[in-house]
């Protein structure tokens, strides 16, 4: 895939789209990350990062009411909980526990993302990391188009996306099949869904919201194993409570223990196959390349047949005035000749001759102005000879 890669680089070097060129880059690096990458997804406040902190077992993520986190935060294994924070100026910042994410990673009062932030990772012990997993809390999207850009470029270098549904204003399935042809067309056919806030419905509407999400699910399963499910009823805050005070019939009751066993599964299962999951989005950023490329060629391509044509239009406009200028030199060409022929210089110096004959000064007449006469001749056949063969070679 390195060759593919040179290359997909190579040309990401001549688009004029920054976010393409990032996005190739980015492709490129994912491919060679050995890691498996989970990350979730959903607009703002649906619970994603209390779902992962559900998962590990701690209030590791900063959770909130408000638009809450602020960049991808990638949580991989490790013995303790540790935060490490680089910013562009080249700086790393690690601490131990999260507690620096507050500075770092999280929206701040006018919900916009620090812009000196260059990647945030955490790690923390859990039996999945320790597999070899990477976990990635995004920004929420819809509600800042800045946090939408980062959420997803990140989508197309992870190998499994958790959309997380939010049980009390489902999306509609229009809504859910433009994501997925969004999805889809970068080459990303692996994900699945969690069905949050159930705990906050009352009874009787739980049973109609959960056929709802079934029949979305069911609609988009992708490339999932079909011994996998690709539906989960998750309540993260209970599961989060219940994680953290070790109650497992709680964390049972939550889903939690149903959606960590699984997630377990699928990240077995599709393991050994990583490459297929991960060629499609090189071809899919080798496709938006070829389109971006040919976009840029095309006015390219309408200078070059307006140049040719406007260089066809001035060949025929001189080839015409050429032709007229061809056309008028042999007309007086042709009235020199008359002029110059020998009977009409006869007629015109016979009367002259006699005149010369009569006063015995033909000699003189002969040599002198009749001689002049000749060589003016001769001297205009020859320049008209010589015109005619330039004329002759310049519109051949
Ligand atoms: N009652 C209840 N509250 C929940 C549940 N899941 C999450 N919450 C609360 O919903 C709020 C938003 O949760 P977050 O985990 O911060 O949501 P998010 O999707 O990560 O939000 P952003 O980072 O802003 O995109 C928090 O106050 C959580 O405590 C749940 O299952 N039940
Ligand atoms: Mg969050």
């Amino acid at each position: 895939m390195n060759a593919i890669c040179e290359r997909i680089l190579y040309a990401s070097e001549l688009t004029d789209s920054d976010e393409l060129r990032s996005d190739a880059e980015a492709v490129c690096e994912y491919l060679g990350n050995p890691a498996f990458r989970i990350a979730v997804f959903a607009p703002f406040n649906h619970g994603k990062s209390t779902l992962l902190n559900a998962l590990l077992g701690n209030r590791a993520l900063p959770i909130a009411l408000r638009p809450t986190t602020g960049t991808a935060i990638v949580v991989k294994y490790g013995k303790n909980i540790k935060t490490c924070v680089r910013t562009n100026d080249g700086a790393e910042v690690c601490e131990n526990g999260t507690d620096i994410l507050k500075k770092f990673a999280v929206l701040d009062g006018d919900r916009c993302m620090r812009e000196d932030v260059v990647s945030v990772e955490v790690s923390c012990p859990h039996s999945l990391l320790a597999k070899g997993v990477e976990l990635i809390d995004l920004p929420g999207t819809d509600d800042m188009e800045a946090q939408n850009h980062l959420v997803y470029s990140q989508l197309i270098t992870v190998d499994l996306v958790v959309q997380v549904l939010d049980a009390r204003k489902l999306f509609t399935l229009g809504e859910v099949s433009k994501l997925q042809d969004w999805l889809m067309n970068r080459g990303i056919t692996t994900s699945i869904f969690v069905l949050n806030f159930m705990n906050l419905l009352e009874i009787e509407d739980c049973k109609e919201v959960a056929s709802r999400a079934r029949s979305l699910a069911g609609e988009l399963r992708g490339d999932l194993p079909n011994n996998m499910s690709n539906l989960y009823r998750v309540d993260a805050l209970p599961a989060l409570r219940a994680r953290m005070k070790g109650d497992v019939a709680a964390a049972n009751q939550s889903g939690i223990l149903l959606f960590e066993s699984n997630l377990d599964r699928i990240v077995d299962n599709l393991s050994p196959g990583i490459e297929y999951i991960r060629l499609p989005r090189l071809l899919a950023i080798r496709e938006q390349l070829k389109q971006n490329l040919l976009a840029q060629a095309q006015p390219l391509e309408t200078e070059v047949q307006n140049a040719d044509r406007d260089r066809q239009a001035a060949i025929e406009r001189l080839r015409g005035g050429v032709e007229q200028v061809k056309n008028a030199f042999k007309a007086s060409m042709m009235n020199l000749g008359n002029w110059l022929s020998v009977s009409a210089l006869l007629d015109r110096y016979k009367s002259e001759a006699a005149k010369a004959l009569e006063d015995e000064s033909f000699r003189n007449w002969e040599t002198g102005v009749f001689q002049q006469a000749l060589l003016e001749r001769q001297g205009a056949s020859q320049f008209g000879n010589e015109y005619f063969c330039l004329v002759e070679q310049l519109t051949r």
